[in-house]
């Protein structure tokens, strides 16, 4: 999207800059309406179609849909004012606070509840955001594309501990993460 919008900004300041410069002599060599019609019909309908397509193929892949195959499934309850991470796939896990281990490269889906009041689970980096609603589980899909440490924040206004509750994701290659989730490797 950057570099589309780099092309689009360049061109249109080039035609800009073209249009104010040169000599205003001779018969247009193109016409008016078909300015219009590329310019303002076709080039912004084939581009808006073409992110919209882009779009729906990426929010398609944050949806967790059902039938599709198991994967990998944390379960995090949000808390005045912290986050506890469970994995249900785990169970002998030892269950952390503020902080999630989750596989690098693979979509992860991360169940958001409360115990409490409405908090809001976010880590920017990753691109998830989603409430936590007290009586509901949210669901959300996350993916780190590489192995890392993806801080993440509650994103709404839980009371005044709510800046006391950053949390991290930990991403890990998949042998890291099984030793994690045996016990206790950092
Ligand atoms: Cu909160």
């Amino acid at each position: 999207m950057f570099w589309g919008g780099m092309a689009l900004t360049v061109a249109m300041t080039g035609l800009a800059l073209y249009a104010a410069l040169r000599r205003r002599a001779g018969t247009p060599r193109v016409s008016a309406n078909a300015l219009l019609v590329g310019g303002g019909l076709l080039l912004p309908g084939a581009v808006i179609a073409a992110l919209l397509l882009w779009g729906m193929r990426a929010g398609h892949a944050l949806l967790p849909l059902p039938g599709a195959a198991p994967v990998f499934t944390v379960e995090v309850t949000a808390r005045q004012w912290q986050w506890d991470a469970r994995y249900p796939q785990h169970p002998t896990a030892p269950s952390a606070t503020n902080r999630i281990d989750i596989p690098a490269g693979q979509p992860v889906d991360v169940h958001v509840r409360t115990a409490d009041v409405i908090h809001g689970f976010w880590v920017p980096r990753l691109g998830g955001k989603i409430d936590a609603i007290p009586g509901r589980t949210n669901v959300i899909r996350l993916q780190a594309d590489a192995p890392g440490v993806y801080r993440g924040v509650c994103a709404e206004y839980c009371g005044t501990g709510h800046a006391r509750m950053p949390m991290e994701v930990h991403a890990h290659a998949p042998d890291a993460l099984a030793a994690r989730l045996a016990g206790g490797t950092p």
